[in-house]
């Protein structure tokens, strides 16, 4: 019995490696999705198992409702074509800018689909092992209050003291004190989505007139002094690193940060907000959601 068993496997393996000689095999090491009230995030990570390289093909992330109907393509993104054993490993993709009143701010979405090769493209050994499911909460959080920077002019430095709008809700871009400072709307980052909002030596001011009780954004430190100030108090600021600042408790209001600027996170600032500055030396925003409902969020 026992050496049926090895033979069995022995056979297995020698299938397997013949079939691995024979093409490509891509393959999802990894796929998970943050979807609830405060991330919306996904992370992604394929291989080639097989022996020969690809040619180029997309990946896709799609949300999902209960019945499996597309509510939004999420992600997509060309792979230019991986070799014998090459990764590819996503991580923090921001989803932040798609709850929309149009779509009902994602609160159908009840599953996220990562699928590799949907074009079927490529032949592989295995075609069974490109797509993943992954199940999630739906979000219960209204989402008409994100600023996304999509509407401002790329590449024009506003320079301290600018008065700006988005997604009606103005700022103010001050200086820092370490001086020549702008802000400035790039579209070159692996922060947010689309555009983003670049601070160089430089305050960000949103102007707020109710109080908010949550207020988050998609962030990239990409190095130097942070300044934070919450309702009046500015904390410890300057703050030299983003472990400085996290786990702060600024102006009442618990400060919870990460992301640098390869490997993208978020800040949340959780508590009664009455008027918030974000000071950074060089620091990418986008998505900031702005929650007016008393509730807690974490
Ligand atoms: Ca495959
Ligand atoms: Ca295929
Ligand atoms: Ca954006």
């Amino acid at each position: 019995m026992k050496r049926k068993s090895t033979s069995l496997v022995i056979a297995a393996a020698a299938l397997a490696l013949l079939a691995s000689s024979c093409g490509p095999d891509l393959a999802i090491t990894q796929a998970s999705a943050n979807l609830d009230n405060v991330q919306q995030s996904a992370s992604f990570a394929i291989v080639n198992n097989g022996a020969k390289t690809t040619s180029p093909f997309e990946i896709e992330i799609l949300l999902l409702d209960d019945a499996g109907a597309v509510v939004e393509v999420a992600y997509r993104k060309a792979i230019s074509g991986l070799s014998y054993g090459e990764k590819v490993a996503l991580k923090n993709i921001s989803l932040r800018h798609l709850p929309t009143p149009d779509n009902n701010c994602l609160g159908k979405v009840t599953q996220v689909a990562f699928s590799i090769d949907l074009q079927d493209v490529i032949r592989e050994l295995d075609e069974s092992n490109n797509r993943r499911v992954a199940e999630v909460q739906p979000i219960s959080a209204v989402c008409d209050e994100i600023v996304r920077f999509e509407a401002l002019p790329i590449g024009k430095e506003f320079l301290p003291i600018s008065h700006i709008a988005s997604d009606g809700i103005g700022f103010a871009i001050r200086a820092l004190p370490e001086g020549k400072g702008f802000a400035m709307i790039r579209n070159d980052l692996a922060v947010g989505n689309g555009q983003a909002m670049w601070l160089k030596n430089a305050w960000l001011e949103p102007r707020i007139c109710l109080p908010r009780h949550y207020i988050a954004f998609d962030a990239g430190y990409y190095g130097g002094n942070i300044y934070l100030e919450v309702n009046g108090d500015p904390g410890g600021s300057p703050y030299p690193s983003l472990a400085a600042v996290d786990g702060a408790i600024i102006g009442g209001v618990a400060v919870k940060v990460s992301g640098h600027g390869e490997n993208p996170g978020l800040w949340q600032f959780n508590g009664v907000v009455n008027s918030l500055k974000i000071g950074g030396q060089e620091l990418a925003i986008d998505n900031i959601l702005f929650w007016t409902q008393q509730k807690r969020m974490l």
